[in-house]
């Protein structure tokens, strides 16, 4: 199984070459109110228009951990968040100042989050997980005005270093406060919930500020503006296929920008019941919640997915996910295995999407009524051009590795890099060029192949290798549940293949496997591909949104400091 064949179906995007030729970026701004007055608030466009447009009693939002369970509807939402921004307005908050939040998934923290919007700031979500290090750099890089938090997790933030940070707001029971330190509970009970609250925004104004780690040197802040949200909407119509009547699960944290513009806003923006699970993955936990929830569009990660994939067949059996109709990835290359697994036991194709924290939105995508090439990234959107370029900006012929690269200028782009221009700059060096930083093909029908980020790559005996490649046919392996390959110096080859594997929990090391491991490389791919050496592993070190951190491998490997680890899970 090479290619999956479309379903027939009444999709959102039936004809993709049409769409393709006669799309513009203008059709989509006169769904939205802005179109009249020339101001935005995605926050407003997202909660508040739904009420304005008789749909304040739908369940906006359907929340669960292992200790609460709350239903809100579009119109409890819009009161929640116009008290939000009162409170930050009280507690001195002007426009354009930066707001983050930092805390566990829970209502609150979307409430404060769309609150902030909502009153003009710019929000930083971060990860929970983030310890003081990785906290006081963003915070110091930023230069946040005030914090939202839990008493759990407040020590981590160094107040006395971060001169600009004034106030700390904890979300939680009974919080000590002081000059300095508000409760949220008490802030939004002193407020309205009338819609005064609302800042009109330009087009151009910023509403969120990314921190996402290069591979060396200090996090970066990548800044979105309100109208990225023509895009986050039209891709979550097309893409996510989501109509008014979806219940729609995004398993991201909002700390990565999946958690955002497909956690928050695409969902929201069309209208649609969003699933918002908060604690810690767990198999059961995660289809009782499709069960649970009726859950109808669902969008995870090749990790969550391979996981799952390890997880006895018994598991999934206890469970009636027949609500889900449409499955989609992002974050890192989809292993063909995973697609094969996910039509197996969902009997619906896993559509891959790539894009990337400072693309904002969905560039590449597989489509609901288009033909899926298992391990391709799928197709651009449409509006948007991609194409492989060489190290001089010119653009190559079909199946030729380069750099992928997209035509600038796209609504959600980033608009820049926080206090650092020249990061911005290094994106676009080439004359009407965003480079992405990641190597991939073009073949001939216009799929695009991801082959690696340019630093993963491998030179091995005079060829380029693409680590994915062999990743994913190793975990094709019965025995292999996830693998991590990287090149090692070697004197003669240049770089040799290693890899690391972690095994299913039903098999074990044995020598013999190693070898059949190996051979079944060499029959299956390459000799060529065939790791010179293996190393089996419990945990392959990943990001928080779970992407494969080779560098750190590397780093291991070669004894070698490994760059900035604050992005690294536990
Ligand atoms: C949304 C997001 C961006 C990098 C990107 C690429 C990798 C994302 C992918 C993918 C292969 C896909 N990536 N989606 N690689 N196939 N479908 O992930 O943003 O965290 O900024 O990461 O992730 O390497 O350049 P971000």
């Amino acid at each position: 199984m090479k290619i999956l064949q479309p379903k027939q179906g009444n999709y959102q995007l039936q004809n993709y070459e049409s769409a393709k030729n006669s799309f513009s970026w203008d059709d989509v701004r006169d769904v939205f109110t802005w179109s009249k007055t020339g101001k935005i608030n995605i926050a407003y466009e997202s909660i508040d228009r739904h009420v304005k447009e008789g749909r304040g009693a739908k369940k906006a939002l359907l929340y669960s951990d292992p200790s609460r369970n709350e239903t809100y509807t579009f119109e409890q939402l819009k009161k929640l968040t116009n008290q939000a921004a009162h409170m930050f307005r009280k507690l001195d908050v002007e426009k354009g100042d930066r707001v983050f939040i930092f805390m566990p998934r829970a209502p609150e923290l979307y409430i404060a989050l769309l609150g902030a919007i909502k009153m003009g700031a710019v929000v930083g979500p971060l990860f929970e997980a983030f310890m003081k290090d990785a906290v006081k750099s963003r915070l110091e890089d930023s230069e946040a005005s005030v914090i939202v938090t839990t008493p759990e997790l407040v020590s981590r933030i160094p107040v006395d270093e971060l001169p600009h940070l004034k106030k700390i707001i904890l979300v939680g029971d009974d919080v000590k406060t002081d000059e300095k330190h508000f409760s949220y509970s008490k802030e939004m009970k002193a407020c309205t919930d009338d819609d005064s609250a609302i800042e009109w925004m330009d087009l151009e104004d910023g509403f969120i500020l990314h921190y996402t780690s290069g591979s060396t040197g200090k996090p970066k802040g990548v800044y979105h503006v309100h109208q990225a949200m023509i895009q986050h909407y039209q891709t979550a119509k097309w893409v996510l296929d989501l109509r008014e009547d979806d219940i729609y699960w995004c398993t991201a944290d909002p700390g990565w920008v999946t958690g955002t513009s497909y956690g928050i806003f695409g969902p929201w923006l069309n209208g649609a019941t969003n699933v918002i699970r908060g604690g810690r993955f767990s198999p059961d936990d995660w289809y009782d919640t499709i069960e649970k929830n009726n859950v109808t569009v669902w969008y995870s990660a090749p990790t969550a997915f391979r996981m799952l994939m390890s997880t006895p067949s018994d598991v999934i059996k206890k469970y009636d996910l027949s609500s889900i109709r449409h499955i989609l990835s992002v974050g890192e290359p989809l292993n063909p295995e995973v697609v094969r697994w996910g039509w197996e036991v969902f009997k619906h194709r896993i559509h891959d999407t790539w894009w990337m924290t400072e693309t904002g939105a969905m560039l590449i995508c597989n489509y609901l009524s288009e033909p899926i090439k298992l391990g391709s990234m799928g197709k651009p959107f449409p509006g948007i051009e991609a194409a492989i370029i060489d190290n001089n900006g010119k653009k190559l012929p079909p199946n030729e590795m380069g750099n992928l690269a997209i035509k600038k200028g796209w609504p959600s782009q980033m608009r820049k890099i926080w206090k650092n221009d020249e990061k911005f700059n290094e994106y676009f060096a080439f004359e009407g060029w965003y480079v992405s930083g990641d190597t991939a093909y073009m073949d001939e029908d216009g799929y695009f192949w991801f082959q690696g980020r340019n630093d993963d790559l491998i030179m091995t005996a005079g060829e380029r290798v693409g680590p994915f490649e062999i990743e994913s046919k190793l975990v094709e392996h019965k025995a292999v549940a996830e693998a991590g390959v990287i090149g090692k110096p070697d004197e003669i080859r240049g770089h040799i293949i290693k890899a690391f594997v972690v095994l299913n929990p039903s098999h074990e090391y044995s020598e013999e496997l190693e070898k059949e491991i190996k051979t079944f490389i060499k029959t299956e791919l390459s000799a060529h591909a065939v790791p010179k050496e293996i190393e089996f592993t419990d945990k392959l070190p990943k990001t928080r949104s779970g992407k494969i951190m080779r560098r750190v491998l590397k780093a291991w490997e070669l004894n070698e400091p490994a760059g900035d680890l604050s992005s690294m899970d536990d």
